[in-house]
């Protein structure tokens, strides 16, 4: 593939800064600062940066779980997504979300929902409404391997079948759903064809190669924009840590895990840039050095800002009244 030196560079940084996001995040939730669970991506990077490549202003995407760098990745400054996952009042949802829940309607960003799945519906949902206000807009709806087994994955395909929905569905297989394997959870091994049922054509490609997951999800956005339906595209990659951190993950071998580490997309797409000579390691050294800023001033921000008061927990229960406790 023949993507320019530009772009390459563009989606070095934003694999590194989602990276290095989720080592900060995962450092301080074992000192303690963050609440609730916490779900990391790495090694996912290239599944995320490559994907969102074609979100364009407009356009709605629904997070799963794993997906901090999906959040970082419409815009949202990287302050307020960490903030919110500290549980601060700075943070994009004002500390109410944390890390499940980070939303940025204004953006696209229309959140997550702690039920596997269920944001497929409010996908149809969105993209329904694009297609009857002929917005163009695509609605790019992130699940994993585990969810197929749902019945809401059955239901909205064959919705977004039937009335050829602007859907972008990214089925980012990493091999596990907590500790069940793919492989015994679900009959066929690329989960991409499980679309056909519904007309809905799907994709399996290398989800740690982020010029091949950028083609597909390009292929699939455009196609969805021109009016012609959904398309499922599976990204096969592997999350480095437990399923949360603090799961041991002792249900993988350590041979799987040490391999798919040389997998890495980062390594490899610095691969791809130091050989040919696109770039030097100085040039990726500087890019590394400019995130780290980045990270370092939203971790003292994230740090340093306020909780929110027990009267912030009380607004927004009642759309249009505040309830005051009292
Ligand atoms: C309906 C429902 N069942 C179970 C859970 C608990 N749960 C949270 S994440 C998860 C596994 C999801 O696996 P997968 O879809 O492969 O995503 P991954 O965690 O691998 O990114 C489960 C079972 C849930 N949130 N919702
Ligand atoms: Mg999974």
């Amino acid at each position: 593939m023949s993507t320019d030196k530009q772009t390459l560079l563009d989606y070095y940084r934003k694999m590194v800064l989602i990276r290095r996001f989720e080592e900060t995040m995962e450092e301080h939730a074992r000192k303690g600062y963050i609440p609730g669970f916490l779900h990391l991506g790495i090694g996912q990077e290239a599944a995320q940066v490559g994907t969102m490549a074609s979100f364009q202003p407009g356009d709605y995407v629904l997070p799963d779980h794993r997906s901090h760098g999906v959040c970082l990745m419409v815009g949202t400054p990287t302050r307020e997504v960490m903030a919110e996952i500290f549980g601060k009042k700075t943070g994009t949802n004002g500390g109410r979300g944390g890390s499940m829940h980070v939303a940025d309607f204004k953006r696209g960003n229309v959140g997550n929902n702690a039920i596997q799945g269920s944001t497929m519906a409010t996908a149809c949902g969105l993209a329904l409404a694009a297609q009857v206000k002929k917005t163009k807009s695509v609605t790019f709806e992130f699940i994993g391997d585990g969810t197929v087994g749902r019945g809401e994955f059955h239901e909205s395909l064959n919705l977004a079948g039937i009335w050829k929905l602007p859907i972008v569905y990214v089925l980012v297989n990493n091999g596990y759903a907590i500790s069940t394997r793919a492989t015994d959870a679900h009959p066929l091994a690329d989960l991409a064809k499980m679309g056909c049922a519904y007309k809905v054509p799907g994709i399996t490609v290398d989800g740690n190669d982020v010029e091949a997951v950028q083609a597909a999800a390009k292929e699939a956005t455009d196609r969805a924009r021109r009016g012609d339906g959904a398309t499922i595209i599976e990204l096969k990659t592997y999350r480095w840590q437990g399923h949360f951190s603090g799961d041991p993950a002792s249900y993988r071998p350590e041979e799987e895990v040490k391999a798919w580490k040389e997998k890495c997309p980062i390594k490899r797409l610095r691969e791809k840039l130091l050989k040919p000579k696109m770039a030097d390691e100085a040039a990726l050294k500087a890019i590394e050095d400019d995130v780290e800023r980045e990270i370092q001033d939203a971790l003292k921000f994230s740090i340093d800002s306020p909780a929110p008061t027990i009267a912030d927990a009380l607004s927004f229960v009642y759309v249009g009244r505040e309830v005051t406790g009292k």
